[in-house]
């Protein structure tokens, strides 16, 4: 009589078992999201500064890049703002003395005496007046880092123009690469245009430690020089016996003044005849106008700064005005020892804009000059896809070359410049054929922007051949246009949406998350067949699961109410007693 109501309840169980099955399966549907809207990747410039050419009697080699450098600009970085014409000045964003060039002192057709004058420039940095970054530069779609660079003497507003808040095209990271012949008289003027002491730091590169004046020249404050106060200007005193790639920072508050982008590549070049080289190369990348020993090896030649950015220092500046109080934050409260690299640039910027600026364009059977230089805080592991490059100079001193050595991966130190030698001769060794090949920093950290990939210091080497008409690698990937979204980099982006014509890995409502995403359709045209059973299940299963349920509920539950009938019926049937 008790076993009653126990044998109820476990037929109910039994019952309502698929119920709770099919509740525990029932998952969320995936859901299509908006990608936001994708920027005009190409076509801000002018098409014919592409082109090679002549201005101002400046030879400028074609840059087939979808951003190509200005090329008055170039002419005003050759010849020098004091010897080109109103025109082509006024084409430029260069103060008159940026760039004066003077004086042939051996009398062989280019001018010894050099002077260069730099300001500090601050980007992306926090207005007083509205709620917003000014002036702004972007590292990849709606990415703002604040930044401080040493930037050429520029003339007009620190914007394009008065509608918007885009720096003017001088005031950019990373800090421009300086070029100089060797054996010149250089004086590299400081003009402190920023909040706080800054100085130069010429490193690698031939100086004495005082200068003609007895002051000091080594531009580090704790041995050698006073500040450069907000206000005043200092000169350098250089005359370097050397060639090389080299560099030149700030040594003020090293570790964070150099890691806010104080820290530029110096690029001493060898003596020759006529040879009138580009002072600047605004934005690195391509040098448009090589100098003579250059191109007595070479066919084009590419400056390649990488740095990187810890997005906690990087945004104190974007915080607060007062410098006290940034002096504050940055120096006393902001501990360098804690920090993380987020930000991982080639040139100022992360991919997907690296391919709008700093592709290499190469033709088979040519002979490409690379200057790399890290100035981030890690060790870099830099990777040619496709290639392997010679490297000729280390820290701008060159390599036994009966030593050198080919390599797929370059390690870069902090501060420490690696020259290559690229060959695209088809052999299998040096290249292996043409094609849209990426070279990336090997840590995989490098890869990312914000921790998110596709990201950072990625770039690419482009067979002309495979460039399109506005300068954009023809890839035959998976599209990279989502990427030039700031929703991408605003970590809205879906990780695999659309990427299957059944849209299975959309997303999902996080706040309704119940159960593990289905998982995708099988790639299988069509079920097994020929099994009844499965073909007659109906669609909804839900209502499939309780129907069958319950009616195995009943059947087992009458089994076991006549239990003791079953046993008989079985015993008599074996024949038992
Ligand atoms: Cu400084």
């Amino acid at each position: 009589m008790q076993k009653k109501p126990l044998s109820i309840l476990l037929g109910v169980a039994v019952a309502l078992m698929p119920v709770l099955a099919s509740a525990a399966v029932g998952l969320p549907e995936s859901v299509e999201v908006d990608k936001g809207e994708v920027e005009t990747i190409c076509g801000s410039n002018e098409p014919e500064w592409r082109e090679a050419q002549t201005i101002e009697g400046v030879k400028i080699q074609e840059s087939l890049r979808c951003m190509p450098d200005n090329p008055a600009q170039i002419a005003a970085e050759v010849k020098g703002t004091n010897n080109i014409s109103m025109e082509t000045l006024m084409n430029t964003y260069y103060a008159a003395d940026a760039i004066i060039k003077k004086n042939d002192m051996d009398g062989d057709g280019d001018p010894d005496l050099i002077i260069i004058k730099l300001e500090v420039a601050e980007l992306n940095g926090h207005s007083p007046d509205f709620d917003g970054l000014v002036p702004t530069f972007d590292m990849a779609p709606g990415i703002q880092p604040g930044m401080w660079v040493f930037a050429p003497k520029s003339r007009g507003m620190a914007t394009n123009s008065f509608v918007g808040t885009d720096a003017n095209p001088l005031l950019r990271a990373p800090s421009p690469p300086i070029r100089v012949e060797q054996g010149d008289v250089v004086w590299l003027q400081l003009e402190n245009s920023h909040y706080f002491p800054h100085t130069i730091h010429l490193h690698g590169v031939d100086h004495p430690w005082i200068d003609s004046s007895g002051e000091g020249n080594d531009g580090v404050p704790q041995t050698s020089d006073k500040f450069v106060l907000p206000g005043q200007s200092k000169t350098y005193e250089i005359r370097p016996r050397q060639p090389g790639t080299f560099v030149y920072h700030c040594h003020v508050q090293t570790h964070v003044h150099l890691a806010m982008g104080l820290v530029g590549m110096l690029i001493v070049e060898e003596n020759r005849p006529n040879n009138w080289v580009q002072t600047f190369n605004v934005g690195a990348g391509q040098v448009r106008h090589p100098s003579k020993a250059v191109l007595e090896e070479y066919d084009s030649e590419y400056d390649l700064h990488y740095h990187a950015m810890d997005k906690e220092l990087h945004g104190i500046i974007q915080k607060y005005n007062d410098p006290r109080l940034i002096a504050r934050k940055m120096n006393r409260e902001y501990d360098m020892t804690d920090s993380t690299e987020d930000y991982h640039t080639l040139n100022g910027r992360s991919f997907p804009y690296t391919l709008k600026e700093s592709i290499i364009v190469a033709e088979p059977d040519q002979n490409i000059k690379l200057r790399m230089f890290n100035s981030s805080g890690e060790m870099l592991a830099v990777h040619t896809h496709g290639h392997k490059a010679t490297i000729t100079h280390y820290d701008g001193v060159e390599h036994n070359p009966n030593a050198q050595i080919m390599r797929d991966i370059y390690d870069i130190a902090p501060a420490q410049r690696n020259d290559l030698k690229i060959s695209t001769k088809d052999d299998g060794l040096h290249s292996y054929g043409e094609g849209v090949w990426i070279f990336h920093d090997h840590r995989e950290k490098g890869i990312t922007t914000n921790g998110m990939n596709p990201g950072g210091n990625v770039s690419a080497l482009v067979y002309k051949k495979y460039l399109n008409e506005v300068g954009l690698p023809k890839t035959i990937g998976e599209s990279i246009v989502p990427l030039f979204t700031k929703k991408f980099h605003d970590r809205k982006y879906p990780v695999w949406q659309n990427i299957d014509a059944w849209n299975s890995l959309g997303e999902i409502d996080g706040k309704d998350y119940k159960a593990p995403p289905a998982a995708a359709p099988a790639p299988v045209e069509e079920g097994p067949k020929g099994i009844a059973f499965y073909d007659d299940v109906p669609e909804d299963n839900s209502i499939s699961n309780f129907v069958w349920g319950l009616i195995l509920g009943i059947i087992f539950y009458a089994l076991f109410l006549k239990r003791e009938m079953i046993m008989a019926m079985i015993a008599s049937a074996r024949g038992d007693k």
